[in-house]
């Protein structure tokens, strides 16, 4: 495998960043998580765009034009021969001293990694997943913007543990207030009387590339769809349930804290919804 690390296409063996690289001592970067599907980057310009303003967002000016980055990003997965997998897009305020002082950090450390991923077993997607609230909470936005997609994951990943020890795949985070926020890599939508829901950026969800597209498909299909802010309670009493990311795509969800949602099978909706986002992964999107 080839990686693209710092403008130079290098081997996999190859492809290091130093220990004192503050994006691994601090977590003080940004990243991105998008798909190629059959030659074709999914939504690479929103990526780019989020990418862009996550950067931005932590005053970390990146080295690359939008132009250079959509290049990068397509040699990589042309070199590795790639035509389905997932890219994984990073940079850091690289290499400093011991001590947060991000100024000290004189060049910016930044790599593209074209791979597999597979973040559910396949037969969830058919029968749904069993997932459940999780005590710890998603971070708020006055003390980082879950917005940013910043290479902090830790209460992401104390949440996936959570669930991992509560027997689940998959964890619903709620903000300080008690709403829910999102899964741990996740968005998270129901369906309720005919209303397709998610919960909005301000109550701790990240801006998913696949939510936007979820959202887009209810328009065009003339389903009403809306943020809101919704409880536990609205899950567990939601007619469907599913998760998106760029990773997940779309999954059903048929069980919450012990509670059936709705008939405890992916609904018809949510069947819809992913059989369209099939279609558009194909098409939306950079060619290679
Ligand atoms: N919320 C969070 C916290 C995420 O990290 C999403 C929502 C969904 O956003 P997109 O734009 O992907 O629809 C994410 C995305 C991984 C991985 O390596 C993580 C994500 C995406 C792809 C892979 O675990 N997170």
């Amino acid at each position: 495998m080839k990686v693209y690390l710092d403008g130079r296409m290098v081997d996999e063996a190859d492809a290091k960043v130093s220990v004192f690289d503050h994006g691994l001592l601090y977590g003080d970067g940004v990243f991105e998580g998008i798909r190629l599907y059959g030659g074709n980057v999914f939504r690479l310009e929103e990526h780019l765009e989020r990418f862009e303003y996550s950067a931005k967002a932590i005053l970390l000016e990146l080295p690359l034009t939008r132009a250079e980055w959509s290049a990068a990003v397509c040699e990589t997965c042309r070199v590795n021969g790639l035509t389905d997998g997932y890219i994984r897009l990073v940079a850091t305020r690289g290499i400093g001293d011991l001590g947060l002082a991000p100024w000290l950090c004189k060049k910016i450390t930044y790599f593209c990694i074209a791979s597999k991923i597979a973040l559910y077993p396949p037969e969830f997607y058919e029968k749904g997943l069993e997932i459940v609230t999780v005590p710890t909470r998603r971070i708020g936005p006055a003390s980082l913007p879950a917005t940013i997609k910043s290479l902090n994951y830790l209460n992401n990943i104390l949440a996936k543990i959570e669930a991992k020890q509560a027997g689940a795949l998959e964890a619903i985070m709620l903000n300080e207030q008690g709403y829910v926020a999102e899964a741990t890599a996740d968005n998270v939508f129901i369906v309720h009387k005919g209303e397709i829901l998610t919960p909005s950026a301000s109550q701790g969800a990240l801006k998913g590339v696949t939510r936007g597209t979820i959202i887009d498909i209810a328009r065009d299909m003339k389903v009403p769809e809306r943020e809101a802010n919704l409880t536990r309670y609205d899950l567990w009493c939601a007619d469907e349930c599913f998760l998106t990311g760029s990773g997940a795509e779309v999954i059903p969800v048929v069980k919450l804290d012990g509670r059936t949602i709705g008939t405890g099978k992916p609904g018809p909706v949510t069947r819809r919804v992913l059989a369209e986002f099939r279609k558009r992964v194909l098409v939306e999107g950079t060619r290679i």
